[in-house]
């Protein structure tokens, strides 16, 4: 029985070589591994010897010959048999090979194309390959801290059938994991103006730059850059952004906006017309959006406007961040539609990171590709990608595989009204539709308070649900207020930025003005000598107005405080999947407080 013998890593090669020869074994070995076996007085066949064929090429062509493989392949039947001997071709049962150190070569920075190619290993490859597919008879070694254990195992009368199986398994992954080297070598050389791969910024960190990169394989890239250089983040937000208003305008049939911020939605809406009353919060009065039919520009206005509310929060939280302290909470936009000029109006006057988009208006693009000193990250995305079903991520070097969230959500989700109130209307179903879409893109915990087709408070990532439900009350409680006429009213100073004027707003809409910022102070800034300030009682009294909210649940509600917690702030419809042990605890809660609960039987988590 012969072992054939081909290793550019030569670590272990002599104890090895010995111990196969002292299990009965012939050696064949290649040019230089023949070479350093015999060097140290151990008796090694040339592959000549056996092919009656000389290395090639310059080395291309040591191993590649029937006499090889047919010694390989061959199973342990009678008509395998007679082939062999036929060709007076020798069985062959242990194969050891390591491959020309491609990755290694590669790293080099000045490494040439032709140095790369020369390291492409094919008849290793072949050796690996053939040997491993023969586990029923060969056994194949490529990772030299494995020689010992298969060498005493030879020795002892041969390795079982189970350790063969388990060599293959190394086997074929050391040529896969190989073989993708060699494909993402070429995928950077030969196809990185964007066809498979996109280099990034940097990964989530600016101290996370090497190898940072978006690629796809056997399949065209879905997104182009258009303007910009998008980083790591910027490309979660995107694809997260992208399916959320792919999917709510097909649920929906109108336009969808999105506004991301650290991979969850900060704002998301179908475009709604807007009234006067939207149109003002929304900071986007002066401009010409439809006022009777559906609009990108209005869905666009309403994702940014709950999105504003939070820039500006964090402002309050983190005031010391510097003259631009905007443009680092700047927000990442999808849009489910050809970006037309007048949205692209709105986010030129927005602190904003970038946008994806099936496609832009020259106008549109033009204008946006003039933002952030011409760094605004502008994609554009092909809206009939399909990916594919399954996922996988890689976390602290393992590999995690799962089919992808696939759930689709429309009108028939929220069709299981469980409660005694049943209020179910068209204006409901479609904002439980963008609550519940919203959720799905949204790092969980989450629930979601939507009204009037848009996102209006999101609390996510959080780990107890009532704090998400707190949060998501706090936020749609501050868009409400926002919409109060003393809020509307206010007496701005002429000179006001748009940025002091949301921070002004949300003090006053927060509750906080008087205690946590001084009145002199917040008036100093941004207002007019007034004594119009929003009084606890004002502000009780406007949120009790407050009705008609849908509140959509990544997972079940785990106790009624969810619901007494929801209905403060003007909750009137509750989805969530059910399957709590309270449900009916739940349900008894909705029922008292008048409110119609929905049971989806989809739990949506998302990390
Ligand atoms: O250039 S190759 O792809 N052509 C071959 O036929 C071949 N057979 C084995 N390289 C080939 N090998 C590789 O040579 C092995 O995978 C191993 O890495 C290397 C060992 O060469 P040497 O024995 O001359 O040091």
């Amino acid at each position: 029985m012969l072992a054939i013998i081909s290793v550019s890593d030569k670590t272990g090669l002599i104890p090895l070589a010995k111990g196969l020869v002292s299990a009965g074994l012939t050696l064949v070995a290649s040019g230089g591994t023949a070479k350093t076996i015999r060097d140290n007085g151990i008796d090694v066949h040339d592959v000549a010897d056996i092919t009656k064929f000389p290395e090639m090429l310059g080395g291309r062509v040591k191993t590649l010959h029937p006499a090889v493989h047919g010694g390989i392949l061959a199973r342990d039947s009678e008509s395998d048999r007679k082939d062999l001997e036929k060709h007076n071709i020798s069985f062959v049962s242990v194969v050891v090979c390591n491959l020309y150190p491609f990755k290694k070569t590669v790293q080099s920075s000045n490494c040439s194309l032709e140095e790369a190619v020369e390291n492409i290993d094919i008849g290793g490859v072949t050796l690996l390959r053939a040997a491993a597919k023969n586990h029923e008879r060969v056994s194949v070694i490529c990772d030299p801290a494995d020689y010992d254990h298969i060498i005493s195992e030879l020795k002892s009368g041969g390795t079982s059938r189970e350790r063969r199986q388990l060599l293959a398994l190394k086997a074929f992954e050391h040529t896969t994991s190989y073989d993708e080297s060699i494909s993402g070598f070429m995928r950077r050389r030969f196809a990185g103006n964007g066809e498979r791969a996109l280099p990034l910024r940097y990964g989530t960190n600016p101290h996370q730059k090497d190898d940072a990169e978006l690629y796809i394989v056997e399949d065209e890239m879905p997104i182009k850059v258009l303007n910009g250089s998008p980083g790591y983040i910027n490309i979660l937000d995107g694809l997260n952004g992208w399916q959320l208003v792919k999917e709510l305008s097909d649920a929906t049939k109108m336009p969808a906006a999105a506004s991301f911020k650290h991979v969850s939605p900060a704002g998301a809406a179908i475009g709604l017309p807007l009234n006067e009353t939207e149109s003002a919060c929304c900071m986007v009065s002066d401009l010409p959006i439809d006022t009777k039919k559906p609009s990108l520009a209005a869905a666009y206005a309403r994702a940014r406007e709950q999105d504003w509310i939070i820039n500006d929060r964090l402002q309050k939280i983190a005031p010391s961040v510097g003259a631009d302290r905007m443009s680092s909470f700047g927000d990442f936009i999808a849009l489910s539609e050809k970006c037309d000029e007048l949205t692209a109006k709105i986010i030129n006057r927005e602190v904003s990171d970038g946008v994806v988009a099936p496609d832009y208006d020259p106008a549109a693009l033009s204008l946006l590709a003039k933002k952030k000193n011409g760094n605004y990250c502008v994609l554009k995305i092909n809206p009939n990608y399909l990916p594919s079903e399954t996922e996988e991520r890689t976390v602290f070097g393992l590999r995690l595989r799962q089919k992808r969230n696939n759930a689709v959500i429309n009108a028939e989700t929220f069709t299981n009204v469980v409660g005694k109130e049943n209020g179910m209307n068209k204006q409901a179903v479609d904002d439980l539709i963008v609550a519940t879409i919203a959720l799905k893109y949204a790092q969980s915990n989450s629930v979601c308070f939507a009204h009037r087709g848009q996102v209006i408070g999101m609390g996510a990532g959080q780990q107890s649900r009532i704090h998400c439900t707190r949060l998501a009350g706090d936020k749609a409680m501050n868009w409400w207020l926002r919409q109060h006429p003393t809020v509307l009213s206010l007496p701005w100073k002429n000179a006001i930025k748009r940025s002091e004027k949301s921070n002004a707003i949300d003090v006053l809409c927060s509750g906080v003005l008087g205690s946590e910022i001084a009145i002199d102070q917040w008036q100093h800034i941004s207002m007019n000598p007034s004594n119009r300030l929003l009084r606890y009682e004002e502000r009780k009294q406007w949120l009790s107005q407050q009705t008609g909210v849908v509140m959509s649940s990544d997972a079940f509600l785990p106790f009624r405080d969810n619901v007494d917690c929801a209905k403060q702030f003007g909750v009137s419809y509750v989805a969530h999947p059910g399957g709590s042990v309270r449900d009916e605890e739940i349900k008894e809660a909705c029922d008292e407080h008048g409110i119609t609960l929905i049971h989806t039987g989809l739990r949506l988590f998302h990390h």
